[in-house]
């Protein structure tokens, strides 16, 4: 018997690829998870940038906190069963009135993955909408194989590589998956998916946490991964600890080692060492 979603909700997700919205937290959760994101930047002065973006849940226990949460992991088990990793997370934060936007792509192309049981919850700490960069998917793309992709590097583009799929997508086939604060969307890892550019006066921030189950295992290199729910009897990742103090000198130190090694997976064959940082993101 499911946990959060409903058979037909989880029949949808198997044909469409996605499922938005679904609410996890409160508004005002989510807009507790965005005052430490902003209390931690107005320390340091800056953005959240660089490598500070990705795998953040090794470094702050609110984020730790949120890979774990129930309904989201209920959600997961739903859908991939009792054993899951929390494989990565990362934010995607769009600044006001910036160009910043994320070209059409499938996740799969550069992540290495041994199968395509792969779903992302895309967690709104932000409303999320057609007026500041909502996401937007094409329905059943999932059930596509995988998409050539040509890498852009493209200034304002969020993603690694500023990847793109090669094929012309159809706007009128787009959905918008709008989000309230304390919504996720559940995307499934070959759906094309991307979004526009903010322009509006606030900024719209999204954390996305990638879920697989344990059975899967990375191709590219050494990787390691956090379980979330069950039992790990595949030992295919290095498991993660869970950080008790925000940015612990050692759990410092552990992230470094493990964005560098990611960022060679996502890089391999460019010479590219650390993640790309697009302008948009440098302000
Ligand atoms: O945040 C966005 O607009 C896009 C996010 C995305 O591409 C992803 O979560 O895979």
């Amino acid at each position: 018997m499911s946990k959060v979603l409903s058979p037909v909700e989880i029949e949808r997700f198997r044909s469409e690829g996605y499922l938005s919205p679904i609410q996890v937290m409160s508004e005002t959760e989510a807009d507790a998870i965005r005052g430490r994101l902003q209390e931690f930047e107005s320390r340091t002065g800056v953005p959240l940038r660089g490598d500070l973006r990705h795998k953040s849940h090794l470094l702050f226990p609110w984020l730790a906190d949120l890979v774990r949460n129930t309904k989201i992991v209920d959600a997961v088990e739903d859908l991939y069963g009792p054993d899951l990793l929390c494989w990565t997370s990362t934010f995607f934060i769009k600044e006001a009135r910036n160009p910043a936007f994320v070209s059409w792509h499938q996740d799969s192309t550069y992540w290495g993955l041994s199968e395509p049981d792969v779903v992302t919850a895309w967690v709104a700490l932000t409303p999320s909408n057609r007026s500041n960069g909502a996401m937007l998917v094409i329905p059943g793309t999932h059930k596509m194989d995988q998409i050539p992709h040509r890498d852009t590097y493209g200034t304002h583009n969020l993603l690694t590589r500023g990847q793109e799929i090669e094929v012309d997508v159809d706007p009128a086939q787009a959905v918008t998956l709008p989000l309230r604060p304390g919504e996720m969307s559940l995307h499934h890892v070959r759906l094309v998916h991307g979004s526009p550019a903010n322009p509006s006066d606030d900024r719209r921030i999204g954390f996305a946490i990638r879920y697989i189950p344990t059975r899967i295992r990375q191709t590219a290199g050494e990787d390691s991964a956090t379980l979330v729910r069950g039992e790990d009897r595949f030992h295919h990742f290095e498991p993660e600890p869970r950080p008790v103090q925000e940015l612990a000198p050692e759990f410092v130190a552990l992230h470094k080692k493990i964005t560098e090694r990611n960022a060679e997976i996502l890089y391999r064959g460019t010479g590219v060492k650390s993640y790309n940082e697009p302008a948009a993101i440098r302000g």
